[in-house]
């Protein structure tokens, strides 16, 4: 067991981690002009006494060289992001939409990508004209005009990254943003973000050689580190430093009065449960959503700061379009089918009511204060 003073210590190592990290990992280029784009939205809302949600989607990328050719990759297509933003508008929220460039985005996501290209929609109505098909008139009249009322009333922000460094410079950067909306800010992480990461001065310029004719010296002088990605005897070695702890920061410092949820993904049943609770002791957030990567459409449990554990399930329902032959559990089959209701439409109206919940007693503390 750690001992108090092992935790403090902990904790100050964490911190400092975070402030080194801004000190010696470039800020973006086009940080400046996103985070005004999001003072502009963020001012409008306010003013209009509008919650704000920031939603993360998306899987971060480890560049392993300036000039990038080779990245680590973390695993997200974006649905969990895209779906959700819809329904934090659905329910009156502006959304701030951090999202990894080119994944699924809100609204276009019922029409994009390789199960559901835009093309399979569409036909030719006889006249020379292309049109929707008969039988997706409805449903596509319905996002478009969701669509068209989110950008009348300008609730969506899209602000895309790429790699890691930019998540972590943009989380920073919008959270500062953000603490003038005090309670009425909400950020859900349902991004995938890597825990590990090459450092800016441990990352090499130009593409790593595998041929041993052109291998690059390793090292740089003394006392320098290996860069992280390097060859050694024809193998490529890749030896990656940890992030620091973003979450804690995020909690304690740079939106220390925001509704705060993040995702924990397992892959191992056994672990779900016991890491969604670490990870909301660890940070004392408002909660955690725990998913597992083959059921997370079907299943996801809800770990409470009050000890609470609550499984929210879907049903199971129709079969993704072009696959055949699939039958049996939808749990089992689950990259089979899809679940007959979208389980985000269950789990955003849950978190804003909670949200709700926290903002009235924010207030009456500070009434009676
Ligand atoms: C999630 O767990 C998301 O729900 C998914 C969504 C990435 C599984 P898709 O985009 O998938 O619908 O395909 N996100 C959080 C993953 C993560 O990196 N969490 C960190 C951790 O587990 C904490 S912030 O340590």
């Amino acid at each position: 067991m750690p001992t108090a003073s092992g935790h403090a210590h902990g904790e100050l190592r964490r911190e400092t981690d975070m402030l080194d990290y801004f000190d010696t990992n470039p800020k973006p280029a086009n940080l400046d002009r996103q985070i005004t784009l999001a003072r502009t939205f963020i001012e409008q809302h306010a003013k209009d006494g509008r919650r704000v949600a920031l939603v993360t989607s998306g899987g971060t990328t480890v560049p392993l060289e300036n000039q990038t050719v080779r990245f680590i990759d973390n695993f997200s297509a974006g649905t969990r992001g895209a779906t959700s933003a819809e329904y934090f508008l659905q329910a009156g929220y502006a959304v701030i939409f951090l999202h990894r460039q080119f994944s699924l985005l809100p609204y276009s996501r019922h029409y994009s990508h390789s199960t559901n290209c835009f093309l399979d929609f569409m036909t030719h109505n006889g006249a020379g004209a292309v049109v929707v098909e008969h039988e997706y008139q409805h449903q596509m009249a319905e996002v478009l005009s969701r669509y068209r009322e989110v950008k009348r009333n300008n609730t969506l922000l899209l602000l895309p990254f790429v790699t890691v460094n930019e998540y972590l410079w943009l989380l920073r950067g919008l959270a500062m943003q953000m603490q003038p909306l005090g309670a009425k800010g909400l950020f859900y992480l349902a991004a995938a973000v890597s825990d590990f990461f090459v450092p800016a001065e441990r990352m090499v310029e130009h593409k790593i050689q595998s041929s041993e004719d052109f291998h690059e010296k390793a090292g740089h002088g003394d006392g320098e580190r290996q860069p992280a990605a390097h060859m050694e005897d024809k193998r490529l070695v890749i030896d990656l430093d940890p992030v620091p702890k973003f979450l804690k920061m995020l909690v304690d410092r740079w939106a220390p009065r925001s509704m705060i949820i993040s995702f924990k993904l397992e892959t191992d049943p056994a672990m779900l449960a016991v890491k969604s609770r670490y990870a909301l002791e660890k940070y004392s957030h408002h909660l955690v959503i725990g998913n597992k990567l083959n059921t997370r459409k079907w299943e996801v449990l809800f770990v409470t700061a009050d000890g609470g554990e609550r499984w929210i399930r879907v049903p199971a329902g129709r079969r993704t379009k072009g696959i055949t032959g699939a039958s049996g559990d939808a749990v089992e089959d689950a990259e089979q089918r899809e679940p007959a209701v979208e389980i985000e439409s269950i789990i955003v109206p849950e978190i804003a009511a909670m949200h709700t919940a926290l903002i009235n007693k924010w207030e009456s503390d500070e009434t009676r204060k």
